[in-house]
């Protein structure tokens, strides 16, 4: 088949920046508090993807421990200029040094650069026109000061000197919306189309009434006149009750045969309690055709709605099958699609060389809800029927405040784990639901000491969590996941499945002597 199967990035993708290099295609998407963060996925057809690295792979770029869930990497923007990759991005939040930067790099495998902090970038969302008479201009958006209505924002533009990477000249706010009272005008991108300067950029929020819209000008500083077909693309007049919403923050590529395309965050919605609620994957990156028509692009052209498959005329035959995702712990490096949750050095990946064929993680924190790096290495959940796995032995010796297993983890305010506690009187197998400060037993099971399986079979909103004893499975409880849609539980990120070891008795942060550990033969994510 020659279409691309969306979303094209499945699981938690959100903020999605394309661009094109000869004839590779490559996207970026936003991490938050997740390490390694900005992963890079290349396509040559826009059919399948791969990962090729990570922005953010080092511990010493960037400081994510103190960030808040949904902190962190904010929306990036990908750009090809001069041989090199550009990623501008944002850090919010967290007692590190905040703001907008720009990591190069010549192969989107890496190494990518350390950061070049942009000074006087308020705001969010940066994104750089590489024009072609050689200047670049910088765009982002921030809250309007005074805005005429809360949550208002505006896009502005300065030119970015690239010798020494500042901003220059005058600062031009160029955007607040495409309607009157709009909010969040947000994730702007300039290009030149045409002889024309096009901004695209989103409104309305990440939510139900996101929207792209599209204005041009004679240059990038502006002024700009706004399509009057805006919003070109949203979903937002659907109503909730669609497999598909939340539609916006698009980026747009040529694809170097005539056609242009664009990516897209949009996020699934599934059944629940008669109506709908966001999938456990949360914000994913879609693929949209576009074509141009009196020099505005027109999104999903004939029907203004993303669609599961989109056609590729030019690519080859493939087929693709859901993915599914295992590391077993014996290679030397981890399983490129694992991360953890806020850079903790040696906890995620010490592991590897203390036992072949293991992941030794050290307890840091007290627990998954403590707004600290955790001993976590997990796959994003990619799609909503998932089966989640590992295994690894149940200590003999007492060790109450220990807890360790597997987590599906979509904030420290929101998770469910599947752990083991070794008590006096023997090992047990705790399935807990943690919402708002609250921890759920929805399930316990007495175990033997010695090797256990532990298995979270996801479908939708509900679980079942098992534990594997030799030949026997025990069904330790059963778990309704809807408190971990992001519709209800917030947040920019969607769920991560991982196996997890926290100790209450340890000291918070990463800097305390290990207190515990927990070594994990496997962990394998079936779609
Ligand atoms: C991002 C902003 C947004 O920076 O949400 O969807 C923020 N839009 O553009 C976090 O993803």
């Amino acid at each position: 088949m020659t279409a691309a199967c969306n979303p094209v990035l499945p699981g938690s993708h959100p903020d999605p920046s394309i661009c094109r290099v000869g004839d590779e295609f490559f996207v970026v998407t936003s991490t938050f508090e997740y390490f390694p963060g900005l992963p890079v996925h290349r396509s040559r057809d826009l059919v399948t993807w791969e990962l090729v690295g990570h922005a953010v792979h080092r511990d010493d770029q960037l400081d994510l421990s103190t960030v808040p869930a949904s902190g962190g990497l904010f929306a990036p923007t990908i750009r090809h200029h001069a041989g090199r990759f550009h990623v501008a991005c944002t850090l919010v939040g967290g007692r590190g040094r905040q703001g907008s930067f720009v990591l190069t790099a010549t192969d989107p495998a890496g190494p990518w650069s350390d950061p070049a902090w942009i000074e006087d970038a308020p705001g969010i969302d940066p994104s750089i026109l590489f024009d072609d008479d050689g200047r670049a201009w910088w765009c982002g958006t921030r809250l309007a000061d005074p805005g005429d209505w809360p949550e208002q924002t505006e896009v502005w533009v300065r030119e970015l000197d690239l010798a020494t990477m500042s901003l220059v000249g005058d600062e031009h706010v160029v955007w607040h919306g495409a309607v009157e009272g709009a909010v969040w005008a947000e994730g702007p991108h300039l290009f030149r189309h045409a002889g024309e300067v096009l901004l695209l950029a989103s409104e309305g929020g990440t939510e139900r009434h996101h929207a792209v819209s599209a204005a041009r000008g004679a240059s990038p500083s502006g002024p700009f006149t706004g399509s009057r077909a805006n919003p070109l693309l949203t979903h937002r007049h659907l109503g909730g009750d669609v497999p598909v919403a939340n539609v916006g923050h698009a980026d747009l590529v040529d694809d170097g045969r005539g056609g242009w395309w664009a990516t897209v965050l949009a996020t699934r919605r599934l059944p629940l309690d008669g109506a709908r609620a966001d999938a456990l994957q949360g914000r994913e990156t879609w693929l949209v055709p576009v074509v141009f028509e009196d020099g505005w692009p027109v999104f999903a052209p004939g029907t203004g709605r993303l669609a599961e498959e989109v056609d590729v005329p030019w690519a080859g035959a493939h087929a693709i099958d859901a993915r599914s995702l295992v590391d077993h712990f014996d290679g030397p490096r981890s399983h490129p699609e694992l991360v953890s949750v806020r850079t903790a050095p040696g906890v995620h990946r010490a592991g590897l060389g203390e036992r072949r064929g293991h992941l030794r993680l050290h307890a840091v924190s007290g627990g998954l809800h403590e707004p600290a790096p955790h001993a976590f290495a997990g796959f994003r959940l990619e799609q909503p029927v998932a089966t989640l796995a590992t295994v690894l032995e149940a200590p003999d010796a007492p060790s109450p405040g220990v807890l360790a297993g597997l987590a599906l983890r979509l904030s420290d305010r929101r998770h469910l784990t599947l752990g083991v506690r070794a008590r006096a009187a023997g090992p047990i197998v705790e399935l807990l639901l943690h919402v708002d400060g609250e921890d759920r037993v929805l399930g316990v099971a007495e175990v033997p000491a010695g090797r256990l399986g532990l298995v979270l079979e996801v479908d939708g909103f509900d679980a079942v969590a098992r534990v594997e004893v030799g030949e026997r499975r025990i069904v330790v409880g059963t778990a309704d996941l809807s408190p971990l849609s992001p519709s209800e539980g917030g947040g920019f990120v969607g769920v991560v499945g991982g196996v997890f070891v926290v100790d209450d008795t340890a000291a918070d942060g990463h800097d305390a002597a290990p207190a515990a550990f927990a070594d994990f033969d496997v962990l394998s994510l079936v779609h």
